[in-house]
């Protein structure tokens, strides 16, 4: 083993002392899909305690998973568990906290640095089903970027696949964390299916036709657009039947990767808050048929460019068959929307021996407090809520009501 190999194999393992103190979870990603084991051709030093191919999906970022490349190594693998059509790859290299740090190898100098990023770079990421090659999503370009930011690389894949394999012939392949997303979003609880989706006018440009239908296809990948001119500046989404629909989550833009140079939106941030801003203000609506009931919400976009900071929830609780998006400048441009309904539960005071004077009858107003009066010492707890009541005997306490619904949570006994 040379010198120079020797030295550059210290750098590499002196760097995770330095990592205690990060901040150590990672951001979830929208869509994830959590591979069900990773394997890598050989542990760097065998030292699985500190380089375990396990550590490329522990969502901590302060631990990475480390191969060496000799004898046909050099590859991390992620096994899923079934087939699902893979949407992108977002990979955590380097991850330094504190730069510039004086006796930890890679850190030491940005000589240093460079020999490292040197070491790990060019690695083939790409999508198998089985045993089989299905593409390559890309090859890892590395730069020497120092700040943090510079170190998440998003690979872009869009094939089928049960497997992701990371590889390399020479160097070695670290990464800190590896995720894998895929289009499909996940359902809401309560979700309402739309019967139909219609806008007044369908955008198409270069990059495709934005269907109305495309808002309600769960695809995170498709949008759903309409310009105000021309009659249009509505989407409706219409229903089977009356609901009590209680919220409306909105997929805004779902950039796959920003900064992206072919996408003039995410050219650079002047072009994505023009965008933001053409875009903003929607009105969301509930109807009954062609009577609007209520305004949810005015959509306030934020400019901000993190996957996480695009979902939009609006609170309706109201009846309706029909929700309607409208503005009158600018587009509406939305990837999915998602409308979810509340299910009216009756309360069982049989399931309750320590409660009485359930009332009023139902349907109650917006706001109710119901008053519950214990007949003995009892413990409490709102399942769907966040407070837990004590109740001593003779007490009360209070819950909120929605209307026609019996109860906000529902009640167990703790104890
Ligand atoms: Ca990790
Ligand atoms: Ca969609």
């Amino acid at each position: 083993m040379t010198v120079v190999r020797q030295l550059v194999l210290l750098l590499i393992m002196s760097t995770v002392d330095v990592l205690g103190v990060l901040p150590k979870v990672r951001q979830q990603e929208i869509a994830e899909i959590t591979p069900t084991i990773a394997t890598q051709g050989k542990t760097f030093g065998n030292n699985e305690e500190l380089y375990a191919a396990g550590h490329a999906i522990d969502k901590d970022l302060s631990t990475k998973a480390v191969t060496t490349t000799d004898n046909g190594a050099g590859w991390l693998k992620l096994k899923l568990d079934k087939t699902y059509f893979i949407h992108k790859v977002v990979i955590y290299y380097r991850f330094y906290n504190n730069w510039y740090y004086p006796s930890e190898g890679c850190a030491e100098s940005k000589v240093n640095f460079m020999a490292c990023v040197d070491r790990n770079n060019n690695v083939d990421v790409s999508v198998y089903q089985g045993e089989v090659k299905q593409k390559s999503c890309g090859t890892l370009q590395l730069t020497y970027g120092l700040e943090q930011s510079d170190q998440i690389y998003t690979l872009l894949c869009n094939i089928e696949g049960d497997t992701l394999i990371l590889s390399k012939n020479t160097g070695v392949i670290a990464v800190y964390e590896v995720a894998v997303t895929m289009t499909e979003r996940e359902e809401e609880i309560g979700e309402i299916t739309s019967t139909s989706v219609t806008q007044g006018n369908t955008i198409t440009n270069s990059k495709g036709t934005y269907l109305a239908a495309h808002a309600i296809d769960k695809d995170l990948s498709t949008a759903a657009a309409t310009r105000t001119d021309n009659d249009g500046g509505w989407l409706k989404l219409e229903f089977d039947k009356t609901y009590f629909i209680h919220k409306v989550v909105i997929y805004y833009r779902f950039y796959n990767n920003w900064y992206n140079p072919r996408v003039w939106c995410a050219q650079s941030v002047a072009n994505f808050k023009t965008c933001v801003d053409n875009e903003n203000n929607v009105d969301v609506s509930v109807y009954q048929g062609e009577v609007q009931q209520k305004s949810c919400e005015t959509l306030q976009l934020t400019y901000g460019l993190e996957q996480s900071d695009q979902i939009y929830t609006l609170l309706c609780d109201t009846e309706g068959d029909t929700l309607i998006l409208s503005k009158n400048t600018g587009n509406i441009f939305v990837f999915e929307v998602a409308v979810t309904k509340t299910e009216c539960e009756s309360f069982d005071t049989t399931k309750f021996p320590g409660l009485e004077d359930l009332s009023p009858e139902l349907p109650v107003f917006p706001g109710t407090i119901l008053t519950v009066k214990c007949e003995k010492p009892a413990r409490f707890a709102i399942i769907s809520g966040d407070k837990t009541l004590t109740c001593v005997q003779g007490s009360t306490f209070g819950f909120s009501l929605i209307p026609k619904c019996a109860l906000v949570g529902k009640c167990k006994t703790l104890f």
